[in-house]
């Protein structure tokens, strides 16, 4: 078990700028039982030691003349929904993200009021569990300025991605702890190698969370939830593939 006082030793001494809500929520984290057992245990070796030696280490950044010359989709490439349809052929000009849950004051953002918010561009690699990799260039809102903005209530230990799309009814989803949720490089994309996020990669609004495989990159996404708990949502294991398929949920890379 994670010593509070030791490890905010280690980070301060490590100059890594941690907030202290934020650390002691991590640390709450680690010591729910519940937690501990939603892991597998290499899964949860992965995330401690993820946690320890680098809750704000920044993932690789590469040049332009990295890109992929083609990067490809995955998953699904549209969300069949009535509502869905009608937002993309609108261009999402009435689409809105919404965030709620554990929050003192939800929030929901248009488009144009996303674009119009401080923004980070990155180069980055994107790793699917299924075997191939690509760079892109993501261009988007930081999560945590969202966050900010919603006020998460003291409770709040998890971020859920609601996403338009589907598999047989089974809607998509995933989530992340509030380490990643408000690391520099966790993004809502609505950017792509300098255009607007093409359909197929999670138009209007997908989520980069660029330190954990590729199946955490929710596309779609059309609401973000703050819980206490993911044992309510879905299946209970914090995604699809993870309640599908028995994928990890921390899929730190
Ligand atoms: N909503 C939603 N998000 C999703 C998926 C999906 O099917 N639906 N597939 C995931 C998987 S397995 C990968 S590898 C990436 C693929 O992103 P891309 O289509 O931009 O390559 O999206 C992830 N996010
Ligand atoms: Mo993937």
């Amino acid at each position: 078990m994670t010593r509070p006082l030791s490890r905010r030793r280690l980070l301060a001494g490590l100059g890594v700028a941690v907030t202290a809500p934020l650390l002691s929520a991590c640390d709450r984290l680690g010591q729910s039982p519940g937690f501990r057992k939603f892991l597998g245990t290499g899964e949860w070796l992965s995330y401690r030691v993820h946690r320890w030696i680098g809750s704000s280490a920044m993932a690789t950044e590469y040049p332009e003349s990295a890109l992929s010359p083609v990067f490809r989709t995955n998953g699904n490439t549209t969300a069949s929904s009535a509502e869905y349809q009608r937002h993309a052929a609108e261009s999402f000009a009435n689409w809105r993200l919404v965030i709620d849950g554990l929050v003192d004051a939800p929030q929901s953002f248009s488009l144009a009021e996303l674009r119009a918010m401080p923004s980070r561009t990155q180069i980055t690699r994107h790793d699917c569990v299924e075997g191939w990799s690509a760079i892109g260039q993501w261009t988007g809102v930081p999560l945590g300025a969202l966050l900010a903005r919603a006020q998460l209530k003291p409770d709040a230990r998890f971020v859920v991605f609601h996403c338009a799309d589907d598999f047989s009814g089974t809607p998509y989803y995933e989530s992340i702890d509030l380490v990643d949720a408000f690391h520099p490089q966790t993004i809502l994309a609505y950017g792509m190698n300098g255009k607007d996020l093409p359909m197929g990669n999670g138009a209007p609004l997908r989520l980069r969370v660029e330190r954990q495989l590729g199946y955490k990159h929710a596309k779609f996404v059309m609401r973000v939830e703050a819980v206490e708990s993911l044992a309510p949502i879905g299946q209970g294991s914090g995604g699809f593939w993870e309640d599908r398929a028995g994928y990890d949920w921390y899929a730190g890379i």
